[in-house]
C-alpha cells in the first residue's frame, strides 16, 4: 500500500530514497526545483546527467519521461529527472503531465525506492495551473503507485499549493 502524504517546504530538505526533480528535456539544468536539487546536490548530480546525454539521451530527455541519477549530497539515493509539459490554453497536454508521475514512480519501483518526493510538476516556470496540476498528480499517483512504494510525499513549496494537493486528495 502507497501513502500519500503532504508536505509544505522545500524539496531539497526531504530525506526519502528517491527526489524527483522537475527538469527540462536538455538535463543540464536550469530555475526553480531543477536549480535548487543542482545547487544542494552539487556536481555529482550534472556529472551524471552529462553522461546520460553522450549515451541514451543525445536529443535530451523527451517530455513525460524519467530517469534516474545519484543524489549527490542531497539526503536520498537517487535523483529522478523527470520533463514536465509547458501549459497549453490551446492544447490538452494533460496526458503527458500523468506520465510524469506514471514514469518517475515506474523508475522508483525499479531502484527499490520505498519513499518518493514529488514537486508539484510543470507548476512553476512551466505555467501548469496549480489546481489541475494537483488533480493530475494525486489521480496519476493513486492509480499507478508500486505497492512496493510506501510513501509519496508531495513537498509544496507554498500555501497555495499545499492548499490545493489537500483539495486533490478529498
Ligand atoms: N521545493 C519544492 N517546490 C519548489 C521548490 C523547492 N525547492 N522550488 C520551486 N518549487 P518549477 P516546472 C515549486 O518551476 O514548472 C526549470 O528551469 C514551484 O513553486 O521548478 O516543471 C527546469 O529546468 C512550482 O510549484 O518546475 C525547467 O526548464 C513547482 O515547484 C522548468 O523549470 C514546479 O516549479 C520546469 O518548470
Amino acid at each position: 500500500m502507497t501513502t500519500l502524504t503532504l508536505v509544505q517546504g522545500d524539496i531539497t530538505r526531504q530525506t526519502v530514497d528517491a527526489v524527483v526533480n522537475a527538469a527540462n528535456s536538455s538535463l543540464l539544468g536550469g530555475g526553480g526545483v531543477d536549480g535548487a536539487i543542482h545547487r544542494r546536490g552539487g556536481p555529482d548530480i550534472l556529472a551524471e546527467c552529462r553522461k546520460l546525454r553522450a549515451s541514451h539521451y543525445g536529443k535530451g530527455l523527451p517530455t513525460g519521461r524519467a530517469v534516474a541519477t545519484t543524489a549527490g549530497k542531497l539526503d536520498a539515493r537517487w535523483v529522478i529527472h523527470t520533463v514536465g509539459p509547458v501549459w497549453s490554453g490551446i492544447e490538452d497536454r494533460g496526458e503527458l503531465l500523468a506520465s510524469c508521475y506514471r514514469e518517475s514512480l515506474r523508475v522508483a519501483a525499479e531502484l527499490g525506492a520505498r519513499t518518493v518526493a514529488f514537486p508539484a510538476i510543470s507548476t512553476g516556470i512551466f505555467g501548469w495551473p496549480m489546481d489541475d496540476g494537483a488533480r493530475i498528480a494525486v489521480r496519476t499517483v493513486r492509480e499507478s503507485a508500486d505497492p512496493a512504494v510506501e510513501e509519496v510525499r508531495f513537498v509544496l513549496f507554498d500555501e497555495h499549493a499545499y492548499t490545493a494537493f489537500e483539495d486533490a486528495l478529498r
